[in-house]
């Protein structure tokens, strides 16, 4: 199926062409057919000489009903432009043609009616002329009379080659379906009629009505008056919902799927020049006076912030759902255009949820990146804008290729990812030359520093030459080997004093009041540990690294199994030390404790890694094992 929707100066004949070629009255109301004068929106339809289905939408002419006008326009892909042979170019038809140029309606077809009445030639040409201004540009021009039916075969041909040009939506399009009429049934509850752009709906398919967010049920689905169980636009829908009333559901609202549009009271969109009328590419641009907004068949009223040429911030007072690249139309009613007509200006959405524009010149930054972007934007605009997006947030917004997440949903502009790195490493390293005894700084911790969202960030972050290690961000020092911070020399220097005393009595662990006179309270010996320097048997016990590996050469030596006393006495150590160091070993399985409580050894256990070698992960995660401290 394919949607027209008329547009021209009133009287020109536009309803009188629907009746003639579908034999449907689009004037619905009495009140119309009364004062022989479209005021709502009509609805008519026919099946075109190639056999698919051709739906009108029939719109008011005069001035008075031109938000229903821009009701019906705001959804369709082509127009049916209508001018008298007697009249010819009027206001409205210029108002109209500036409405479908500022919608961005591509395709087109002139009729020129009333050519019982007058010679078609004079208008024909001069609307030809007007119309090759506009999006439409050239379009094929019938002269016809619904007096007489002459031209009609010609005009329904052109509208079907018209229809067969135009480009076949997305089947799998988000839906949005703009309401421009609801009424009840009795017995079947509440219908809402609309254009579907794109898209399919199916009966049963849940969608969410805008602003409210409230989910609604398709229950009962029909296009052109036949029930189907599902439509794909372009289309008329009118869609049965269960459970809502009547007075719950207004032209202007939409039917859209969940997720998948951003609501938004906020957006930034770039301003068209306006040849038409003559008037300064940035007229607009530069009020800040509030403009009437209109898409589909909604209508809102925005404030306008001019942010440079061009470009602009628009502050809804009602929300909408809207896309990237969705096409608005903009009247001022302050402002009169040529022919006295309230100026009407396009506009396309660049962003649907532009951050705050905090920092002075911020307006002109954000103007000059937003004026380098396409009509329609990329989720490389809207990364390098945000930085940081979640999938699902650049879905709502309409955008569905985008590149591979940094971490779970996340995607990252690629610039932006590296400068989060680098200051990373600036929080990590001032925070080592501040705290130089710390395990790292929490992740927690950097993850406010960086201002960032989600902590997984911080953690995808943390490449080499970065680390994470119980739940705290380290340095990797590529030189020498040594993993943790550098010591501070007070404490290196009380370490090669306790470390002298290892190396005449290995097995002899410093006692607390021995600790206490160097000077090394429990801080300073796990940044020992983590720096290598020391080894933890357990809380009370430190020796010097590779005691383990030396007492294993001491225990191989002995007959097995033995006995701790054996053990304690070939270590030439107390049962202070050679209880923990003996527990210690049996924990890492470089010996078995039988049960009789003797023991024997099973393997030597793993040297340490050599000091010219980067640390490397196994050492961190056996920190647990060994370390008795907190993390600060
Ligand atoms: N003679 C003649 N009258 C027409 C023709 N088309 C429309 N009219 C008359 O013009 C008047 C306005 O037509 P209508 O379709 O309501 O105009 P609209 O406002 O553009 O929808 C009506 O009285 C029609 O009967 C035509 O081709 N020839
Ligand atoms: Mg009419």
């Amino acid at each position: 199926m394919h949607v027209v929707v008329t547009a021209g100066h009133v009287d020109h004949g536009k309803s009188a062409l629907i009746r003639t070629m579908t034999g449907m009255e689009p004037d619905r109301w009495a009140e119309e057919r009364r004062r022989g004068m479209t005021i709502d929106l009509g609805f008519a339809w026919l099946t075109m000489p190639s056999g698919e289905q051709l739906a009108f939408v029939d719109v008011p002419g005069h001035e008075r009903f031109v938000t229903n006008m821009l009701a019906g326009a705001g959804p369709a892909p082509a127009v049916l432009f209508v001018v008298a042979a007697d009249e010819g170019w009027m206001p409205q038809s210029a108002e109209h043609l500036a409405v479908v140029s500022a919608l961005g309606i591509k395709r087109g077809v002139l009729a020129v009616t009333k050519s019982d009445l007058a010679d078609p030639a004079a208008a024909t040409a001069d609307a030809q002329a007007r119309i090759a201004r506009s999006s439409l540009g050239e379009v094929p021009a019938i002269a016809v009379s619904s007096a007489t039916g002459v031209g009609v075969p010609a005009l329904l041909s052109a509208l079907d080659e018209l229809v067969g040009s135009l480009p076949q939506p997305d089947p799998g399009a988000p839906v949005r379906v703009w309401v421009d009429r609801s009424f009840s049934m009795t017995g079947s509850g509440t219908v809402a009629t609309g254009t579907l752009a794109a898209g399919t709906v199916h009966r049963d398919d849940e969608l969410v009505i805008t602003p409210s967010m409230r989910p609604v049920r398709i229950r009962d689905l029909q296009s052109l008056g036949a029930t189907a169980d599902a439509v794909t636009g372009t289309a008329r829908v009118a869609l049965n919902l269960r459970g809502i009333g009547r007075d719950v559901l207004h032209r202007g609202m939409a039917l859209v799927q969940a997720g998948r549009w951003t609501l938004t009271d906020l957006i930034d969109v770039r301003i068209d020049q306006e040849p038409d009328q003559g008037g300064d590419a940035t007229s607009l641009g530069h009020t800040t006076s509030a403009v009437t907004l209109h898409i589909g068949s909604a209508r809102d009223i925005a404030r306008v912030r001019p942010l440079g040429p061009g470009i602009a911030r628009l502050s809804l007072a009602d929300p909408l759902p809207l896309h990237v690249g969705d096409r608005l139309l903009l009247r001022d009613p302050g402002r009169r255009g040529p022919g006295g007509w309230p100026s009407i200006v396009g506009a396309s959405v660049l962003d649907v949820s532009p951050p705050p524009l905090a920092r002075r010149g911020a307006a002109a930054a954000t103007a000059r990146q937003l004026s380098t972007w396409p009509e329609v934007p990329t989720a490389a605009n809207l990364l390098a804008r945000h930085g940081l997006m979640r999938a699902s947030a650049l879905l709502a917004m309409g955008v569905s290729d985008h590149p591979h997440p940094v971490a779970g949903e996340w995607l990252a502009d690629p610039d932006h990812w590296r400068s989060l790195g680098h200051r990373l490493g600036e929080v990590l390293s001032g925070h080592a030359a501040a705290e130089p005894l710390s395990a790292g700084l929490p992740i927690e911790a950097a993850r406010a520093a960086l201002g960032l969202p989600d902590r997984r960030l911080v953690t995808a972050l943390a490449r080499p030459p970065f680390r994470v290690s119980c739940g705290a961000l380290q340095i990797i020092k590529s030189a020498g080997g040594r993993s943790g911070p550098d010591l501070p020399e007070r404490v290196q220097a009380a370490v090669r004093v306790l470390r002298a005393d290892l190396g005449a009595a290995p097995f002899a662990s410093p006692d607390a009041d021995r600790l206490r006179k160097l000077g090394l309270d429990a801080r300073s010996i796990a940044a020992a540990v983590r720096a290598g320097e020391l080894m933890r048997i357990s809380d009370q016990v430190v020796l010097a690294p590779g005691a383990d590996v030396a007492a294993a050469a001491v225990l191989a030596g002995l007959e097995q199994p033995f006995t701790a006393a054996e053990a304690r006495e070939a270590l030439g150590t107390t049962r202070r030390t050679a209880i923990p160091l003996l527990e210690y070993l049996d924990s890492v399985g470089v010996t078995d404790r039988l049960a009789d409580d003797r023991r024997v050894l099973r393997q030597p256990p793993v040297p340490p890694v050599p000091p010219q070698s980067p640390a490397s992960v196994e050492l961190v995660t056996a920190e647990p094992l060994v370390g008795g401290e907190a993390s600060s």
